[in-house]
């Protein structure tokens, strides 16, 4: 069987502004929470000095969107002063969680830098109003370790998340979102053989979908070509460490220009899936440079999920 989300005729919709000194390169990798009756985008933008900031823009329709003229989330220190990336935000029991990057020119681990002399956080920050953020903890140190997202309830009375420890697809699990132990980490699974879409690298994009076959995973990953998919992977609502199906077939690729080309090619990457509706809206950035929207029924990406 085969599948595809479905582009919106009005891509990109964000784009760099070349009127602002922090977002007028790049803005890309958002996410998107529906709350309240209004689609919250958080979004990674790089201006003049390079560094990734988050910046929000709020939207009634999912398509025209209102930016506010400042970042919302800056680095603070030497953890992460190359930038704040890739956000992902959840609510759960009323509270707004992000799980981002941390980019630092510092390395807080015992091995080598894992980033150009600096290294990487998987980073959580929380906030009651989607505007003022508070940061949290790493999930892990010392390692490249990211495409952490939390899952949208609790699991069994836990706190529950996936993140990106090479070459695997991890399961983690927490008491307060602050200690994650070792002995409560998994691996889920990883890249597939050579020449398959997926063979060099995989990673999970937006929030866990909750539905009654499973937990809905769209996910990411690149071949030997450095060319970035989407699939989807289906999880036991129970125990998502165990995988009930993976798809043979990626259902979306980069194609249009702005996709193929811009700061870094033949990149599209996306944070958020937010349902509306019965509407799967994913929200991706195009080449590290724009934002793009592709969407489809979320009954026919389960059925897709269940059966390719
Ligand atoms: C990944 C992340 C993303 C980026 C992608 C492609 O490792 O850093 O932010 O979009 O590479 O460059």
């Amino acid at each position: 069987m085969s599948f595809r989300l479905q582009r919106h005729p009005a891509n990109p919709i964000l784009v760099p502004d070349p009127l602002s000194e922090w977002e007028c390169f790049n803005v890309f990798n958002p996410s998107v929470i529906y709350h309240n009756g209004l689609f919250h985008m958080h979004y990674r933008a790089q201006g003049q000095d390079w560094i990734s900031r988050i910046g929000y823009a709020v939207s009634s329709d999912g398509l025209r969107w209102n930016r506010l003229r400042r970042p919302i989330f800056e680095p603070q220190d030497a953890s992460d002063s190359r930038g704040v990336e890739d956000p992902r935000v959840v609510e759960i029991e009323g509270v707004f969680y992000m799980t981002y990057t941390a980019y630092g020119r510092e390395f807080y681990g015992s091995g080598q830098p894992t980033h150009a002399g600096g290294g990487i956080l998987p980073m959580i920050a929380r906030s009651t109003n989607l505007i003022h953020w508070e940061r949290m903890v790493p999930m892990v140190r010392g390692e490249d370790n990211k495409d952490h997202v939390l899952f949208p309830e609790r699991i069994n009375g836990r706190y529950a998340a996936l993140h990106r420890r090479r070459p695997f697809v991890w399961l983690a699990y927490s008491d307060d979102l602050v200690t994650w132990r070792e002995e409560d980490m998994q691996p889920i699974y990883g890249p597939r053989e050579d020449n398959w879409w997926d063979c060099k690298s995989v990673g999970s994009n937006g929030v866990p979908i909750k539905t009654e076959h499973g937990w809905l995973l769209i996910n990411h990953a690149y071949d030997q070509n450095h060319v970035y998919r989407f699939g989807t992977v289906l999880l036991d609502l129970e125990d998502p460490g165990r995988v009930i199906h993976r798809s043979r077939e990626p259902i979306f690729w980069p194609e249009e220009l702005w996709e193929l080309r811009g700061d870094v090619p033949n990149v599209v990457f996306s944070n958020a899936n937010p349902v509306v509706d019965g509407t799967v809206y994913v929200y991706y950035g195009g080449a590290d440079h724009v934002i793009g929207l592709a969407t489809c029924p979320l009954n026919d990406l389960i059925d897709f999920a269940l059966s390719s």
